[in-house]
């Protein structure tokens, strides 16, 4: 029996692959109950395990968790790469904007990725990065395809564990894999009709890169609902409108019909992306259901 130190990267009916730096991966059976542990194994839990003769292990131990995400489940995640297809499928910008709310609530730094940029036309990248440029993500282009166009987030993945997301078919697994081959995520084919990916990966399961850097590919999502986010905490959110919104004449100021409003009036001069605005004013509407007052025709358009 040896004691060492490992990481969960994968977790089927009760039973557990542990990676140990050095070694490879130890499969931890169900075995014992794993009830002692208190805490039920989440996949990116630091343990102590004892592996035996026959290479099979035990885990003894769940070390402190930095962080827990609830979807996907997973623990110590120290950033999330957020995938979005330039097209094919289309992208919506709504929600991206959503997905940032999520991660910032739970304190999860994100890097945004337009991949497929073969697909664009020309100016689109360009308008995108410029939408996003004050949204408190990293930005990345990529296109998975050519290795090269992966080096700066490459980069921004070492030393770090951190969990990709975004929509079925935007290329998250292509990612992965161009990361680390021995991951061998299977590849979606986009659906001709829809233009849209088919749910290729169905679990979520956490790849060692190279030294403490881990990579976790996960199920596209379609959806996200934002969660109990109070209609004047949602600027907030909104990092760039942090600094007009000091100059709002009224403290309390929701940047929607208020007169003298900063934030309006830098979305107005282009300091602040329109497309972002219009995203906060829909993303209030919704949590506050003032949809009767409120129209979901963009202030601008109706002056
Ligand atoms: N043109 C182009 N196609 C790409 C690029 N990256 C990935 N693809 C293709 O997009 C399709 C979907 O890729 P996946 O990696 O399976 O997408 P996914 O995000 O993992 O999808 P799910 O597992 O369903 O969530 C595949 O046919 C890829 O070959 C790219 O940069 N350009
Ligand atoms: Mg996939
Ligand atoms: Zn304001």
């Amino acid at each position: 029996m040896k004691e060492c130190n490992g990481k969960i990267i994968k977790g089927v009916g009760g039973s557990y692959d542990v990676y140990v730096t050095g070694r490879g991966v130890v499969s931890c059976s169900a075995r014992g109950n794993l009830r002692y542990l208190r805490t039920k194994p989440l996949i990116g839990d630091d343990v102590a395990l004892s592996v035996s003769e026959d290479g099979t292990g035990h885990i003894l131990r769940i070390e402190k968790r930095r962080n827990e995400l609830v979807r996907p489940a997973i623990a110590n995640v120290d950033q999330a790469l957020l995938v979005c297809a330039v097209r094919d499928p289309e992208f919506h910008p709504n929600l991206l904007d959503r997905f940032l709310i999520l991660m910032a609530r739970q304190n999860v730094p994100v890097l945004v990725c337009f991949n497929k940029t073969d697909l664009a036309e020309d100016g689109e990248i360009a308008k995108l990065t410029d939408m996003y440029r004050g949204c408190g993500a990293k930005l990345f282009v990529t296109q998975a395809s050519e290795p090269a166009t992966l080096a700066p987030l490459r980069e921004a993945l070492r030393g770090r564990t951190t969990v990709l997301a975004g929509p079925s078919g935007v290329g998250k697994s292509t990612i992965m894999n161009a990361m680390q081959p021995e991951a061998n995520m299977e590849v979606g084919e986009l659906s001709e009709k829809i233009r849209r990916g088919k749910q290729t990966t169905r679990h979520t399961q956490l790849f060692f890169v190279e030294e403490n850097t881990y990579l976790c590919d996960t199920p596209g999502f379609s959806s996200l609902y934002l969660p109990e986010v109070k209609p004047e905490e949602l600027a907030g959110y909104f990092p760039e409108f942090t600094e007009a919104a000091r100059e709002c004449r009224y403290p309390d100021c929701r940047h929607l019909k208020e007169p003298e409003c900063a934030v309006k009036q830098a979305v107005e001069e282009g300091r602040i992306a329109r497309e972002r605005y219009d995203s906060y004013l829909l993303l209030y509407d919704e949590i506050s259901g003032t949809r009767i007052i409120y129209s979901r025709k963009p202030k601008h358009e109706e002056q």
